[in-house]
């Protein structure tokens, strides 16, 4: 089976990336620099017309969403428990893998481009304030959810990959928040994973090439 994650720096592909990582699988990566909109390329949008990251390409088949991506590695790499299988938690990981990509993730772009989300001239802070205030809001409900707990569920699954990327993609930003006891140590515990570890050490390649 060939695997092929396109990823770029800093963007939700490294919620793969991690899971990736815990899978144990062999897969390229192929780096696309947002920032230099390559995800507009001819090429790339053969590879994916929605023009974002990530895909996972297997054997050649391209697959996006990274709902379905990490749905796709539990199921094929079952023994590493990547997923909760029991109905009830599995269930439950779905709704909250749903919940990241369409509530956590949302205003965190619009924080990073407001521009994006309403063309009045001046409104940036207006949308910028409300999306933090959305965030915060989102993150006292992921707070609570991990109240007491190590991972989400009984052990580490994607979900805490993608809780993750969440927590680190807005302390990018540097704009204080209240503290958040549980979600901060969720972090700090998963910034100690091999897996992240080897993410993170390959965005800091991919970062330092793209400057160099
Ligand atoms: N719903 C998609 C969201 C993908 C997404 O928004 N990716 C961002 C990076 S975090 C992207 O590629 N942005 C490029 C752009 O919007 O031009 C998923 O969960 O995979």
């Amino acid at each position: 089976m060939k695997l092929t994650l396109y990823y770029a720096p800093i963007a939700c592909s490294l919620v793969p990336l991690v899971t990736l990582h815990e899978s144990g699988a062999e897969f390229d990566v192929k780096p696309i620099s947002l920032k230099n909109k390559q995800q507009h390329d001819a090429e790339y949008l053969r590879i994916n017309p929605k023009a974002k990251v990530p895909v996972l390409v297997v054997d050649g088949e391209p697959l996006t969403e990274n709902v379905a991506i990490l749905t796709w590695l539990a199921n094929a790499f079952p023994d590493k428990k990547l997923l909760p299988t029991e109905p009830k938690n599995a269930i439950k990981a779905l709704s909250l893998m749903a919940w990241c990509a369409s509530g956590l993730h949302p205003p965190l772009t619009r924080i990073f481009d407001p521009a994006r989300y309403c063309g009045v001239p001046g409104s940036e802070e207006s949308v910028r304030k409300l999306a933090l205030e959305e965030v915060i809001r989102n993150f006292r409900i992921v707070d609570g959810m991990l109240a007491g707990k190590e991972w989400m569920f009984d052990h580490w699954t994607a979900v805490d990959a993608y809780l993750f990327w969440v927590w680190r993609r807005f302390g990018v930003f540097k704009i204080e928040i209240p503290p958040f006891q549980n979600y901060a140590g969720h972090g700090e515990r998963m910034m100690k994973r091999d897996s992240v570890k080897r993410a993170l050490a390959f965005e800091r390649e991919v970062q330092a090439r793209a400057a160099a």
